[in-house]
């Protein structure tokens, strides 16, 4: 395979590991934990992994030595740079215990371990991936591990390949079953122990303890070069506003990151519309403020960053969207009916009178987008609906009422973007690279010990590689109760944007500064690889501003 200088650059790259990962660890269990919420119920759901001792790993001197065993690692859901160094880690971690070791790759995601479908991962293999981004090492997928015959199968093919413990490397609905796939060997003694990796560019999975999720670093470092070349151009040509929108699911945290690195003219945050209970007409006559403003100071150009969720997070939107996910459940009815006018209808019939009306004013496209299908964990799929250029309609129509009442004199032509697949499998950032491979040798130690229902922690992350401290967390510590596919679920608690928290509290206190005439922007170029440590290194300003740290 023909590779660019800078992959083969790369692949020679050693991740920096922290000093307690650099040789013999040992483990200290600190306190025992309780979930976030909803104790009695998460208790009783997870009799076995619920109030486990939070772990921390400490250097020690001698040797982990151990009698030799495998692993089987599953990647699961959307792609996030870095998930071949948890892989790579984990190779190393588990070579370094004992040459014997061995590890296995699940393909496709989790349906591998269901179907048994799998591959030895040798170390010319691990090679040809370190330090690159992608799933594409054993694919991944998004298959819902929740049926008992699927945990059976998992055991059956676990003991035909003497796996002692599988790897799950995922999000919060991953990380969910795998302490349901915890809970249910060790009720089933089966001896097969599980630990989840957290992983996604969307950046809600984190807490008290996981600071960030892998993938976010150095996917928004992606979409902000993006941005930051779209502002410059907007600010050379002058005849464009660019309405960006960026994944992330229901959070903001990449919009708002994107927005700390490049200072566009306007980014919204879904979190704040909703706490505000913001409607769509609020939102565009906010949008369309600032461009008259611009407008009446001769710019006719500037940047918009919407956040994928943001529809959801529209109170009679949200109503709406949680009928349509009630309704559309499993609804066989639903899904055999034959166009797109029969299922309009259909829908239309079933919603309340409220919601159908709402419904009935959206354009068509979007309307339709909102009765796709969901995906296995019954979630909307945000990334397919086009809230960008929904917005761009109503700002266009609002406008032309303004000039015609005299009010704006400017001239409108809008571009949309989604930026969402460019940044999924981005060669990961130096901080990504480290923190995954950190993820990953850290992941051997918690299997060597026998632990089970723990998350991999790295934690520390505005401290140079060497600092960082590495343990691990029981996952039902980050679980409460939810809805979902109508029924009542335990699951991670999602984090949201904080709108106490520092990094919105940046942008509220500058946003009027960057929407004004005068040219605010930041042009964040490509992500270094190679240089001084200010301009390679630096974490995400979300951590940076959420620890109270100017730089690494
Ligand atoms: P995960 O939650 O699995 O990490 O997925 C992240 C994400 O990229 C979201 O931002 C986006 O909404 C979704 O995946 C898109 O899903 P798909 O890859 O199935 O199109």
């Amino acid at each position: 395979m023909q590779k660019s200088p800078l992959q083969i650059a790369r692949q020679a790259y050693q991740p920096k590991l922290p000093v307690a990962l650099q040789g013999a660890v040992r483990l200290v269990e600190g306190e025992k934990t309780h979930s976030v919420a909803d104790q009695d119920e998460i208790k009783a759901l997870f009799p076995n992994t619920y109030g486990l001792p939070l772990i921390t790993m400490e250097p020690t001197s001698g040797k982990n030595a151990s009698e030799p065993f495998n692993v089987g690692v599953i990647l699961s859901g959307g792609q996030a740079p870095g998930g071949h160094n948890v892989i790579a880690g984990l190779y190393d971690g588990l070579k370094s215990l004992n040459p014997e070791n061995k590890l296995y790759g699940f393909l496709g995601g989790p349906s591998g371990l269901i179907d048994g479908k799998y591959q030895l991962l040798t170390g010319d293999i691990i090679d040809e991936y370190r330090n690159t981004g992608g799933f594409d090492i054993i694919g991944s997928g998004r298959t819902k591990l929740e049926e008992t015959w699927q945990f059976d199968n998992g055991i059956e093919i676990c003991k035909q390949l003497g796996i002692k413990a599988v790897v799950i490397i995922g999000g919060d609905d991953s990380n969910t079953n795998a302490c349901v796939l915890a809970e249910y060997y060790l009720q089933k003694q089966c001896g097969i122990q599980v630990i989840g990796c957290p992983k996604t560019i969307d950046g809600d999975l984190k807490n008290e303890m996981i600071e960030t999720s892998f993938g976010f670093d150095t996917a928004c470092k992606t979409y902000a070069e993006l941005i930051g070349n779209i502002q410059r151009d907007a600010n050379s040509a002058k005849k464009y506003w660019h309405f960006i929108r960026l994944m992330g699911r229901s959070a903001s945290h990449i919009a708002l990151e994107c927005a700390l690195q490049s200072q566009p003219n306007i980014c919204l945050i879904s979190e704040e519309v909703e706490a505000k209970k913001m409607t769509l007409n609020d939102i565009v006559e906010d949008i369309v403020k600032v461009i008259v403003n611009r407008a009446n100071a001769g710019l006719n150009f500037g940047t918009i960053l919407i956040p994928e969720g943001l529809i959801e997070f529209i109170p009679a939107m949200r109503v709406l969207i949680q009928e349509l996910n009630d309704m559309l459940a499993a609804n066989e009815e639903f899904t055999s009916l034959d166009g797109d006018d029969a299922k309009r209808e259909y829908v239309k019939s079933k919603l309340s009178p409220a919601s159908c009306e709402l419904f009935r004013s959206l354009p068509k496209g979007i309307a339709k987008q909102l009765t796709l299908d969901r995906d296995p964990h019954g979630n909307v799929m945000v990334s397919q609906i086009e809230t960008e250029k929904l917005l761009i309609e109503m700002v266009q129509k609002r406008l032309a009422v303004l000039k015609a009442n005299g009010e704006y004199k400017g001239k409108f032509a809008a571009l949309n973007h989604f930026f969402g697949y460019e940044g999924r499998c981005a060669m990961p950032s130096n901080f990504d690279a480290d923190y995954c491979y950190s993820i990953g040798v850290n992941a051997t130690h918690l299997i060597a010990a026998g632990k089970t229902g723990y998350m991999s922690l790295v934690r520390n992350l505005t401290k140079p590689t060497a600092e960082w401290i590495a343990g691990g967390v029981p996952i039902t510590m980050m679980m409460n109760m939810e809805k979902r596919n109508g029924k009542m679920k335990p699951v991670i608690q999602k984090a949201l944007v904080d709108l106490d928290g520092a990094p919105f509290k940046y942008l509220q206190d500058h946003r009027a500064e960057w929407a004004d005439p005068v040219t605010s922007y930041i042009y964040p170029g490509p992500i270094q690889y190679y240089g001084p440590s200010e301009v390679c290194d630096q974490p995400t300003r979300t951590l940076l501003l959420e620890r109270g740290a100017s730089s690494r």
